[in-house]
């Protein structure tokens, strides 16, 4: 059965071409600094975004024309089953991602949501091995049920914690089933509306024991994902305990959890966070954290999190800037956790818009290699560190520097010269970079 029957398998037609159904720029073969793009960037699929959106906005119900909106229940999770792998397939996109409750509707019980999971999981399966997609990771949603409102690693009542739980072990056994690289923790509803009813550290503790009971039970099972924590600063919370990167690294880091996590970062979950995305990366890439890419951005003019497709190019470069200077995205990949606006409500338009993402990613990925082969940053980050290269510098740096040298250094040195750091002609030769490739 054929789901997108208008939509032929895209191609790459290069930079001449005007047909909207085909890549640009994205050349899945094309060797950029000694991997293919495909390897770079390692393009994702979320389930959620892509076959559950209906459109809907707190103003207004779902707008979007779908094949399988025929269906229900069950059998509308295994039409979008078939959706996945055919778009997938459409597109050249090797992974995709999905919470539990994308793939199968929850039943009554958890023993029902389990079964209706199984089936589809077995589905999954099967057309995993016939087509050699992957899933690049899965996790569990712990925050639409209205039995998460009060949190669910850091829920008020036990009963709720236990059931996060149970939820989380079905997961992880689903996970190794569909052989996931990673699995993703975002703290959905794990934060606080007012710090008046709430016992902050309690919740966090709890939080970690639910992080180490996952441990322990992917190794049981020997499930061996990379694990990964996804920041962002509010939204549906207030206030989102795993707030940025470096919030979440000192997390891990104070309840011993770092050797078994590293983060998920989302373009729009920085912004909010009143970050780049190039910061986030950054700080996790330093800490040695940096485990995979939601990719998207925000509105600027809108406050929250709109979950737009990428097609920033000045963030796709600097991205993936950061992306080759930390040696690769190894395990992870780049997801495109982003939806088709309201208005974009054709079938079509989930292709157009990956298509846009994609092209923009591999537009950034060659500027960002035109950057690193020419030596356009470094030679300006070298240069402008150069006083710690020798003398008084190179002292600090080898520690055998201290306060009493510094000022006999300083007494003797005067006056001190600055120079200028040439932000805006960095800023278009940056735009020279982009335009050029
Ligand atoms: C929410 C968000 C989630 C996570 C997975 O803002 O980004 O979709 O990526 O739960
Ligand atoms: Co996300």
């Amino acid at each position: 059965m054929s789901i997108f029957k208008n939509i032929p398998s895209i191609q790459f037609e290069g930079k001449g071409s005007d047909n909207p159904l085909a890549f640009k720029q994205y050349d899945p073969k094309q060797v950029v600094l000694g991997k293919t793009m495909e390897e770079h960037l390692r393009f994702a699929v979320a389930y959620w975004h892509t076959f559950n959106a209906i459109g809907n906005d707190p103003f207004g119900s779902g707008t979007m024309v779908r094949e399988w909106d025929k269906f229900s229940g069950m059998d509308r999770a295994k039409v979008q089953v078939e959706a996945n792998f055919e778009f997938m397939e459409k597109l050249g996109i090797p992974y995709y991602c999905f919470h539990d409750v994308d793939i199968a509707p929850e039943g009554a019980t958890l023993q029902e949501s389990n079964k209706n999971l199984d089936v589809i999981v077995a589905m999954l399966k099967e057309q995993m091995q016939a087509t050699g997609k992957k899933l690049l990771w899965n996790t569990s949603n712990m925050f639409s049920n209205p039995r998460f409102v009060h949190g669910a690693g850091t829920a008020v009542n036990a009963d709720v914690y236990a059931y996060a739980g149970a939820q989380l072990k079905k997961a992880l056994e689903v996970g190794k089933e569909l052989g996931a690289e990673n699995y993703v923790f975002w703290g959905g509803r794990e934060g606080y509306e007012t710090l008046l009813n709430t016992d902050m550290g309690f919740e966090l503790d709890n939080l970690a024991r639910l992080y180490h009971m996952a441990v322990a039970y992917a190794k049981e099972i020997g499930f061996d994902a990379q694990f990964l924590i996804e920041p962002k600063p509010k939204e549906p919370t207030k206030h989102q305990y795993d707030f940025d990167a470096a919030t979440a690294i000192s997390f891990l880091q104070k309840y011993g959890l770092k050797d078994h996590f590293k983060l998920n970062l989302e373009a729009n979950h920085a912004t909010l966070a009143g970050h780049t995305f190039e910061h986030e990366i950054r700080t996790a890439a330093i800490n040695g954290m940096l485990g995979s890419l939601d990719a998207n951005q925000g509105d600027l003019l809108l406050g929250w999190d709109t979950d737009e497709f990428p097609t920033d190019l000045y963030s796709t470069t600097l991205t993936m800037y950061e992306v080759l200077k930390a040696g690769g995205i190894g395990r992870g990949g780049v997801n495109f956790d982003a939806k088709v606006r309201r208005g974009s409500f054709e079938a079509d338009d989930l292709f157009l818009a990956h298509i846009a993402g994609m092209d923009s990613f591999a537009w950034g990925l060659k500027a960002a290699a035109k950057l690193i082969e020419e030596g356009i940053l470094d030679k300006v980050v070298e240069n402008r560190y150069r006083s710690f290269k020798e003398g008084i510098g190179a002292d600090v740096v080898a520690g055998k520097a201290t306060l009493a040298s510094l000022e006999q250094y300083a007494l003797q040195n005067h006056p001190i010269v600055n120079e200028s750091g040439r932000q805006e002609r960095l800023r278009l030769l940056l735009s020279e970079v982009i335009f050029s490739v």
